[in-house]
């Protein structure tokens, strides 16, 4: 996908079933995959935002699967809310806008997928945690996703992107980038690359413990960013979770372990000071009990008791992620300067460090709660 070609929004748009006219659109720059743009409409004098977004599909290399799942999980869940009455459906789950015949995405002449859902008003997105209320609200509510999907009807779900979140396979595509290390970019990170081999024993624990049945697959989202959760301006509560391209078949702990990854530290995943990267226990404590309180009804024993260990093992998961990019020459997340998935690299396995040297605490502070 070439990100810097502008695309055309007014006919993109104009192939929704939106009533009105466009009057701007302005991207939206906090994800690493997909283009996003905020468009506004008017119409008999109201404005109405809705958000267009073009999938990636060198990433996703089956939309129409990501589609199907998405319209899947969104409408179980608005089925759910009007059954229960609920007075603010359409800003607690997606709702998207069809194509004029019907269709949940739109495929250009050039071979781009598109989608459009309404954008939620009164609520937004933070890069960084900023109060243990922000971490218990945004782990309530994706807790409270995996919950309502928990009874999602018509079998399993398309794996969007097959082994996601297997770290293992992970582990071994970032050994294959460091054998080839077709940019020349191995000397200049050497400490890193230390600090991931030492690692590697901790990559397979929960898919071991998945395979001897402690614990099960489930709906899970995925991709739980601390940005990836829209609180409500008023009341601060989590509302709605975004970014639904990765539900799919998954381990609840590989959405705890996200939340941890992004909601324990004050500081943005990119951030070159390493010094103010750290897990704080105020933070873990907020987000384990907001998650304990929609998804502790579910969870059995053995998953709550890898809480804190998940957090290391996706923080390590993604700092693999982001090195093996850097070595492969940044063709997988949009990077926005030289170095960049190095210093994101850095800052994920600094907190890893960082929940190492808590584990014990973390893991005692849990089994209180
Ligand atoms: C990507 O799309 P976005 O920015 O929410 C990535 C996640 C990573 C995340 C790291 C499909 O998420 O897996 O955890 O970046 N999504 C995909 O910030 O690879
Ligand atoms: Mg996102």
């Amino acid at each position: 996908m070439d990100v810097k070609k502008l695309p055309d929004i007014p006919s993109i748009g104009a192939q929704f079933d939106i009533a009105g006219t466009l009057v701007k659109a302005e991207p939206f720059t906090h994800g690493h995959i997909n283009d996003t743009f905020v468009a506004t409409y008017q119409h008999n004098g109201q404005t109405c935002r809705y958000v267009h977004q073009r999938i990636n599909h060198h990433v996703f290399k089956n939309p129409a699967h990501v589609m199907e799942n998405i319209a899947r999980v969104t409408e179980h869940i608005r089925a759910k809310f009007l059954r229960d009455n609920h007075p603010d459906v359409d800003r607690r789950v997606l709702r998207f806008v069809p194509t004029h015949d019907g269709k949940t995405y739109h495929v250009t002449a050039d071979g781009n997928y598109w989608r459009t859902y309404y954008f939620i008003e009164n609520a937004r997105i933070y890069d960084v945690v900023e109060s243990p209320k922000e971490a218990y609200q945004a782990a309530k509510e994706y807790g409270y996703f995996q919950q309502l999907l928990t009874d999602l009807p018509g079998g399993r779900l398309h794996d969007t992107i097959p082994d996601f979140h297997n770290t293992p396979k992970r582990f071994a595509t970032f050994e294959r980038a460091l054998a080839a290390d077709a940019h020349n970019r191995a000397a200049s990170c050497r400490q890193e690359i230390q600090f991931a081999l030492e690692h590697k024993p901790i990559t397979a624990v929960l898919l071991d413990l998945h395979a001897k049945g402690d614990i099960p697959e489930r709906v899970t989202h995925n991709d739980t960013k601390f940005n990836n959760v829209m609180l409500d301006n008023e009341t601060g509560e989590g509302i709605c979770v975004l970014d639904l391209d990765t539900v799919m078949p998954g381990l609840a702990l590989y959405d705890f372990g996200d939340m941890v990854r992004t909601t324990t530290s004050e500081s943005a995943e990119d951030e070159r000071d390493l010094s103010k990267v750290h897990m704080e226990m105020e933070m873990f404590d907020a987000l384990a009990r907001g998650y304990l309180s929609t998804a502790g009804a579910f969870l059995n024993p053995v998953e709550k008791a890898h809480l804190a260990f998940s957090g290391k093992l996706i923080t390590f998961e993604i700092g693999i992620r982001f090195l093996t990019d850097y070595l492969e020459g940044d063709h997988y997340f949009k990077v926005h300067r030289a170095g960049h998935n190095l210093d994101r690299c850095r800052t994920q396995f600094k907190l890893v460090e960082s929940i190492e040297h808590q584990e014990a605490e973390m893991n005692a502070l849990v089994a209180r709660l």
